[in-house]
């Protein structure tokens, strides 16, 4: 039985790829996995036979591990290997990392490109198979769904439309696994530890999976590595967005504008560390759990922040704050402004997230870098700051006091 998988890099591979590898029956299942556009990574797994270490690192040490889930490796250029695969009768799971950017419509999209391979499938006579989103996004399951029926709509292809209804499952997931980009440190790392392998992967010691809805096929039994199937995916997935992401842009948009480099680095800053915990104040009204639930929970991301052997970069989650933010702090701050409350922690956030983006300018990682460093820099900070808002939610620039905050949180940093 086979999963395709889009989006093959580092995340995935120390996640869902290792999840199938630890599940009971994960030698059944074999995985053809694509990379978002990376040409490399293909030709290094294939010349290790699609073999790679996972280093989950400690605060105190390393242990090491070779997963073998992955059985083909394809550049996600080659269309065609990707029509095939999803075509393919002995596939029955579709799994997808890639990235928030990707859930916004648009003919390059990940809505473009299932279906067109969900067509392939059809056409094949190929049968029922899932499609399990890993990305930051709430109920990933549900916003996908939605983009794939409105693309095969865009089509005009109804009888396309009501397979996809009938034959298509999309389940929902909260994913968690914090995995810096792998670095040349690491290769030589996997080397001195006995390993030969180009494309080694390094991450923390803690990981999570939940998954609610429907798989229209089978699956690897996921749940005997330790993921959760429940209900309502909601609580876990606010919880995971509000308080491990959101601190995360915060910390890095902060963090930068402040001269750090790593997360460590950040977290150790005190008066970014008070940033967080007043973030996390105001995080919580949106979050389910007792308060000791989410104690417990700030303690440990405190804990995985510190860990001081990783080396995660403040510019890697710094990438495409106008698809994140929206994710992670707008409906905080949404929520803290319909209680009458300022919203003034998440104003810090946004603020800081402007003057970065002021700051860097053109050199600005972001996929709507365009229109996003021209609302940073667009007259006085205060418009510059309402038109930077309205890209990421219209009723926030409208609101005056709001604005002014956001305005204040800029100031900060310049
Ligand atoms: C990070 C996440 O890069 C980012 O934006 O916030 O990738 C984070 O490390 C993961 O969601 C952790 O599970």
């Amino acid at each position: 039985m086979r999963i395709v998988h889009l989006g093959l890099g580092a995340f995935f591979r120390a996640h869902g790829a290792w999840y199938t590898a630890h599940a009971v029956d994960g030698n059944d299942w074999g995985i053809a996995g694509f990379t978002g556009s990376s040409d490399e990574l293909p030709t290094q797994l294939a010349g290790q036979d699609g073999l790679y270490t996972v280093t989950t690192r400690g605060p105190d040490d390393d242990r090491i591990e070779v997963v073998p889930s992955i059985v083909e490796a394809h550049p996600g250029s080659d269309a065609a290997a990707w029509r095939a695969s999803v075509a393919d009768p002995s596939v029955e799971v579709v799994t997808l990392t890639v990235t928030e950017a990707a859930y916004t419509p648009g003919p390059t999209s990940v809505a473009a490109r299932l279906v067109e391979a969900l067509d392939a499938r059809r056409g094949a006579g190929s049968g029922p198979v899932t499609i399990v989103p890993c990305d930051n996004v709430a109920d990933n399951g549900v916003v996908l769904r939605r983009l794939v029926l409105d693309e095969a709509d865009r089509r005009g292809d109804g009888a396309l439309v009501g397979w996809i209804e009938e034959s298509v499952g999309v389940v929902s997931t909260v994913v968690d696994r914090i995995t810096p980009r792998p670095t040349d440190a690491d290769v030589a790392a996997a080397a001195t530890a006995g390993w030969a392998d180009s494309a080694p992967v390094v991450t923390e010691p803690f990981s999570e999976w939940i998954l609610s809805g429907d798989f229209a096929s089978r699956h690897p039994d996921w749940a005997s590595a330790r993921a959760r199937v429940v209900d309502d995916l909601g609580p876990f997935a606010r919880r995971k967005l509000h308080l491990l992401n959101g601190s995360h842009s915060l910390l890095a948009y902060a963090g930068l504008n402040a001269g750090h480099t790593t997360v460590t680095e950040s977290i150790g800053d005190h008066r970014l560390r008070e940033m967080v915990e007043a973030w996390w104040g105001e995080a919580a009204a949106t979050v389910g759990g007792t308060p000791r639930e989410q104690d417990a929970y700030r303690s440990a991301l405190l804990e995985r922040f510190a860990n001081p052997r990783m080396d995660h970069r403040l510019a890697q989650i710094a990438i495409d704050g106008s698809t994140k933010l929206p994710q992670r702090i707008v409906p905080v701050a949404k929520a803290e402004l319909a209680t009458g409350r300022d919203a003034r922690a998440s104003a810090q956030v946004l603020g800081a997230w402007i003057a970065y983006v002021r700051r860097v300018g053109t050199d600005l990682a972001d996929a709507r870098r365009n229109e996003v460093v021209v609302a940073s820099r667009q007259g006085p900070v205060h418009d510059a700051v309402r038109r930077s808002l309205t890209l990421l939610d219209a009723d926030l620039a409208e609101n005056f006091e709001f604005v002014a905050n956001v305005t204040t949180g800029v100031r900060t940093w310049t």
